[in-house]
C-alpha cells in the first residue's frame, strides 16, 4: 500500500507550516531569530556582514515556502518543462532583487531599521555571483528572473564553480592584473546544498558495441565522479512561482583511496580526489575564443551528464513511456557549450532504455532547441576527435554515427555534391579531425535561433547557410534578447521607476511585467515639469556614481559634464579601441582651441569598464614580438587577448596625462573603472546620457546592455548591428547616433585592406595624426603600443580605418544634440518609452510558445 502522507497528525504539520512573513514584526523576530541560531552571534556584536547575513537568511525562509509550493505543484500537476543548459549564469547580487520580487522592500527596510541597521549598508555586504563572463551569462540570469515572473516552469542547469570570473586589478602602469574571486568564502546563503541528490558522471574508460544486431554498446572502466546539487531559488515578480537554478558541483565518488594509502602512496591518495574537485573550480574565463583544452571538455560533459540523469529521473517519476519525453521535457542550449547532451540522451536511450537508433534520434530531435550567440569563427567550438575518443569514447561512436547517417542522407538530397558533404560534416578534416559542435547542435535540435534579427539572418546565410537549404528555413528562427526590468530598471533606478509609476498611475507591479505601457510616457514629453523631473533623477544618478567612484577609487568627477559610458568585455570586435582613439581626437582637438572656441565646448566625462580575456603566459606583453611573425597581424590579435590588454592600458595612460592637463580638464576626462560587475553595471547604466555600442557591422550577435541603457533613459550611439537596429527601429532613426559601414560592405572592404591596401594618412588622415601621436610617445610606453597599431596601421581586420570619419562626426552630433537640453530630454523620454519590446519577458514568451510549447502555471 501506499505510504500515508503527511506521517503524523496532519493537523499538526499544516498548523505549524508557515506562510510567507509580510509584517514587520514577523521580519524583525526572524531576523533575531537567525542572529542568534543559524548564526550564534550576540546582538551586541553584530556588524554589517552578520546583519546581512540574518537578512538574507530570513528572506530566504520566504523564499523558501513560495519554492516549496512551486515545486510540489509542478510534480502534482506534472505539466511539460522546459531546461535552460547554460554554462554561464551571471546571477549579481541576490538580496534586493529577492526583496522587490516579493514585495517585501519596504517591510525589511522598517524591520531592519528598528533593529539599527541600514538596509542600504547591509545590501552592500553582499558578494556578486559572477559565474559568467559577459552577455551570455547575463542573458541567462534575466531568463530565469523572466521565467518565474511568467510562472513558466523552466529550471536552470549549471555549474557551481568556486571561482567565479576573476577579479580585475590595474597596476598603476595599466596593466590588467587577475586575482581569483572567491565568492563562497563567506558562505552563500542563497544556495541550498542537496546532498542527497547526486549522480555519478564517467570518464575515460572504453566502450565496446555489442554487435548483436542493436546500436547498443558498454561502456565501461576509466574515472567516476559524483555531481552533488546545489539549489538556488528563483523568485518571480509579485507571484508566488519561484523556480530553481541547480547548479552542479562535482566531488570524488571515494573521499580517498585506501590502497595508495596503505602502500604508502600518500600523494596518489588524494590525487583523483582532486582531480574530481578540480572539474567545477573554475569559470574559464574567455568569452568567443575556443581553446580545445581537457578541463573545459570535462566541465561540459559533468554538467551536460547530470542534468539529463536528473531530468530523466524527474520524468521516469510520471510513469509516461520514454517515447513521450519530448511531450514533458524541452532542453534549450545556450550557445553549443551544452552539445554533448545530444549524444549523451542517445547514449541513455540506446545503451540504457534499449531503444531502436531511429526512436532515440526522434525523441533527441524533438527534445533540444539551440541558440546561437556568435558568427565570430574563433568563438565556435570544435573538439579534437584524439581528445573526444580518450575522454569520451562512447560518445564519439555515436558521434560518427550520427554523422553517417547524416550524410547519408545529405547525399540522398544533392547526390554527388562532394564539396557540400564535406562542407557540412561533422568531423572537419585537418590534423588532428575536429568535431564541428555547431553542427551536431544544429541537426541534433527541433529549431535553432539567433538573437537579433541581423544575427539570425547572418546565421541563416553564412555558418549555417548549408543546413538551411539542407533541412528548411522553417525550421531557423530569431528571438531577440530582452533584459529584466526588474533588476535593470526597477532595482538599479529606483527614482525612475517611482515616477513612471506616478506618472502611468498604475503599480509597478503592472507595468514591470507589461513594459510596453511605457509608451503611455510619451505625451509627456511636452510636459515642462515632468521633462524637469526627468532630468534630475538622471542627474541625480549621476552624482550617485560620482559618489561611488569618490568612495571606492577617491577620484572626483564633474557631474556638471555629459557622461559617456562604454562597459562591456574588452575584445577587438567591441573597438573600445576606436573609442580611446576618439578620445585622443578630441583631445587634440581641444588643445589646437582658442579660449573663445572652448566656451563652446560642452564637458564631457568617458567612463570605460570591462575585462580582458587573461593572457596567462603567452599574449603577456614580454611574450608578444616572439609570436610568429609571418601571421598577418590580425590574426596574431585573434589569437592573443594582448591586443585587449593594450588598450586597458592605452586607456589608462591616456586619463593620466588629459585628467591633469590644465588645458583641457574641465572638458574632458576619462576613466577605466576596474573590476567591472552587474553591481557596477547598476550604479553606471542609470547614470549615463550617452553609451557606445560601437562592433563592426555584423559581429556583435546582439548586445543586452545597449538595452539597458535606453530603458534609463540613457541615448545610444553605435553602428547598425545586433539589436541596436532594432533598438533603433523601436525608438526611432532620430533618436539614436548611428555611424559606420553596414554589414554588407564589411566582407569587401576586408578584402580591400589585404589585396589593395590604402596607407592609413591618404585614408583617414586624421586617424592616422592619433596613431603617430601615440607612436611619437605622447601617452609614454610608445612601444608597447605599437603592436596595436599596428594591427589597425595594416589588416585592420576591425575596420577602424573605415569607420573612424563617421565615427568623429556622430560624436559632434551628440554634442551637438546635448547643447539643446530639451530636445535632448525629450530624446531621452521617448527612447525609455519605447523600450518595451526588449523585456526579457517578451523573450522568454516566444520561447515558450514558439519553441518549448510550455505553458504558465499558477502556483495558488
Ligand atoms: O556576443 C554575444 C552578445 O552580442 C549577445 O548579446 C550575448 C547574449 O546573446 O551573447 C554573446 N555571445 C557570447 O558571449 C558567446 O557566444
Amino acid at each position: 500500500g501506499k505510504e500515508k502522507w503527511p506521517r503524523g497528525e496532519e493537523k499538526v504539520w499544516k498548523e505549524c507550516m508557515r506562510d510567507v512573513d509580510t509584517e514587520v514584526s514577523s521580519i524583525t523576530k526572524s531576523f533575531v531569530n537567525h542572529v542568534q541560531t543559524s548564526l550564534a552571534r550576540q546582538p551586541y556584536n553584530l556588524d554589517n556582514l552578520g546583519a546581512y547575513q540574518a537578512a538574507a537568511l530570513s528572506v530566504r525562509d520566504n523564499l523558501l515556502v513560495n519554492w516549496n509550493e512551486t515545486a510540489l505543484q509542478y510534480t502534482r500537476k506534472a505539466p511539460k518543462r522546459a531546461y535552460y543548459l547554460s554554462l554561464e549564469f551571471l546571477m549579481g547580487r541576490t538580496l534586493d532583487n529577492a526583496l522587490l520580487n516579493l514585495g517585501l522592500k519596504d517591510q525589511y527596510s522598517q524591520g531592519v531599521k528598528k533593529l539599527g541597521f541600514s538596509m542600504e549598508d547591509i545590501l552592500d555586504q553582499e558578494r556578486d555571483a559572477a559565474l559568467g563572463n559577459g552577455g551570455l551569462g547575463r542573458l541567462a540570469a534575466c531568463y530565469l528572473d523572466s521565467s518565474a515572473s511568467q510562472e513558466l516552469p523552466v529550471w536552470g542547469y549549471g555549474l557551481r564553480y568556486k571561482y567565479g570570473i576573476f577579479q580585475q586589478l590595474i597596476s598603476p602602469a595599466g596593466e590588467q592584473l587577475e586575482a581569483p574571486d572567491p565568492w563562497l568564502d563567506n558562505q552563500n546563503p542563497w544556495e541550498l546544498p542537496r546532498l542527497d541528490v547526486a549522480y555519478e558522471v564517467r570518464f575515460y574508460g572504453h566502450a565496446d558495441r555489442l554487435n548483436d544486431g542493436t546500436p547498443r554498446a558498454v561502456w565501461a572502466g576509466g574515472q567516476e565522479v559524483l555531481a552533488v546539487a546545489y539549489d538556488v531559488m528563483i523568485p518571480g515578480c509579485y507571484t508566488k512561482t519561484t523556480n530553481n537554478l541547480r547548479l552542479w558541483e562535482s566531488k570524488p565518488k571515494r573521499g580517498f583511496d585506501l590502497n595508495s594509502f596503505n602502500a604508502g602512496n600518500y600523494e596518489g591518495a588524494v590525487e583523483s580526489s582532486n582531480s574530481a574537485a578540480a572539474i567545477t573550480s573554475v569559470l574559464y574565463p574567455n568569452d568567443h575564443t575556443s581553446f580545445g583544452k581537457e578541463l573545459r571538455l570535462k566541465q561540459q560533459y559533468f554538467w551536460t551528464a547530470a542534468s539529463l540523469a536528473d531530468i530523466l529521473r524527474r520524468f521516469k517519476n510520471i510513469g509516461k513511456p520514454i517515447t513521450e519525453f519530448p511531450d514533458y521535457v524541452a532542453i534549450q542550449l545556450n550557445d553549443t557549450h551544452p552539445t554533448l547532451a545530444i549524444p549523451e540522451l542517445m547514449r541513455i536511450l540506446i545503451d540504457e532504455e534499449d531503444q531502436p537508433w531511429a526512436t532515440a534520434w526522434q525523441i533527441v530531435t524533438n527534445t533540444f532547441f539551440y541558440t546561437n550567440h556568435t558568427v565570430l569563427p574563433e568563438a565556435l567550438e570544435k573538439w579534437p576527435v584524439p581528445l573526444l575518443e580518450h575522454l569520451l569514447p562512447r560518445h564519439l561512436q555515436i558521434i560518427y554515427d550520427i554523422n553517417l547517417l547524416f550524410l547519408q542522407s545529405v547525399e540522398k538530397k544533392f547526390p554527388g555534391d562532394r564539396d557540400r558533404l564535406a562542407r557540412m560534416s561533422l568531423i572537419e578534416e585537418g590534423f588532428p579531425k575536429q568535431v564541428r559542435m555547431a553542427y551536431l547542435a544544429c541537426i541534433g535540435s527541433r529549431k535553432v535561433n539567433g538573437v537579433a534579427e541581423l544575427h539570425s539572418d547572418l546565421v541563416k546565410t553564412t555558418i549555417l547557410k548549408d543546413f538551411v537549404e539542407f533541412e528548411g528555413i522553417s525550421k531557423f528562427g530569431n528571438v531577440t534578447n530582452g533584459i529584466t526590468p526588474r533588476r535593470w530598471l526597477d532595482q538599479c533606478n529606483p527614482e525612475l521607476s517611482a515616477l513612471i509609476s506616478t506618472t502611468l498611475k498604475v503599480d509597478k507591479a503592472v507595468w514591470l511585467k507589461e513594459l510596453t505601457r511605457l509608451e503611455e510616457l510619451l505625451p509627456k514629453t511636452e510636459d515642462e515639469a515632468f521633462r524637469k523631473e526627468w532630468a534630475a533623477i538622471k542627474q541625480r544618478n549621476k552624482e550617485r556614481l560620482a559618489h561611488h567612484v569618490q568612495t571606492t577609487l577617491g577620484l572626483t568627477i564633474n557631474t556638471k559634464a555629459m557622461f559617456d559610458v562604454q562597459i562591456k568585455r574588452l575584445h577587438e570586435y567591441k573597438r573600445q579601441t576606436l573609442n580611446i582613439l576618439g578620445v585622443i581626437h578630441r583631445y587634440l582637438t581641444l588643445k589646437n582651441m582658442t579660449a573663445e572656441e572652448k566656451k563652446k565646448v560642452n564637458p564631457r566625462v568617458v567612463f570605460f569598464a570591462g575585462k580582458a580575456a587573461p593572457a596567462y603566459y603567452i599574449a603577456k606583453l614580454v611574450s608578444a614580438p616572439s609570436l610568429p611573425l609571418p601571421l598577418p597581424l590580425y590574426f596574431i590579435a585573434w589569437l592573443t587577448p594582448f591586443g585587449t590588454h593594450q588598450t586597458i592600458r592605452l586607456i589608462v595612460n591616456v586619463a593620466r596625462i588629459i585628467n591633469e592637463d590644465p588645458d583641457t580638464k574641465d572638458l574632458l576626462s576619462l576613466y577605466f573603472l576596474p573590476d567591472y560587475s552587474v553591481s557596477l553595471a547598476e550604479v553606471l547604466i542609470p547614470a549615463s546620457d550617452i553609451s557606445q555600442h560601437i562592433s563592426t557591422a555584423g559581429t556583435e550577435a546582439s548586445g543586452t546592455s545597449n538595452m539597458k541603457f535606453c530603458l534609463n533613459g540613457g541615448l545610444l550611439l553605435g553602428t547598425v548591428d545586433g539589436a541596436n537596429i532594432e533598438i533603433a527601429e523601436e525608438v526611432g532613426e532620430s533618436n539614436v547616433f548611428f555611424f559606420g559601414h553596414l554589414t554588407p560592405a564589411v566582407e569587401d572592404l576586408r578584402y580591400q585592406h589585404t589585396y589593395h591596401p590604402i596607407p592609413i594618412e591618404e585614408k583617414c588622415p586624421a586617424l592616422a595624426n592619433v596613431l603617430n601621436q601615440v607612436s611619437a610617445g605622447l601617452f609614454g610606453d610608445a612601444d608597447v603600443y605599437e603592436p596595436l597599431l599596428n594591427t589597425i596601421r595594416q589588416g585592420d581586420h576591425y575596420l577602424l580605418s573605415d569607420d573612424f570619419d563617421s565615427y568623429i562626426a556622430a560624436l559632434a552630433m551628440v554634442d551637438e544634440a546635448y547643447l539643446d537640453q530639451t530636445e535632448w530630454v525629450k530624446k531621452s523620454i521617448r527612447t525609455t518609452a519605447k523600450m518595451g519590446k526588449f523585456s526579457s519577458d517578451r523573450a522568454i514568451n516566444e520561447y515558450a510558445e514558439s519553441y518549448w510549447n510550455i505553458e504558465a502555471q499558477r502556483i495558488a
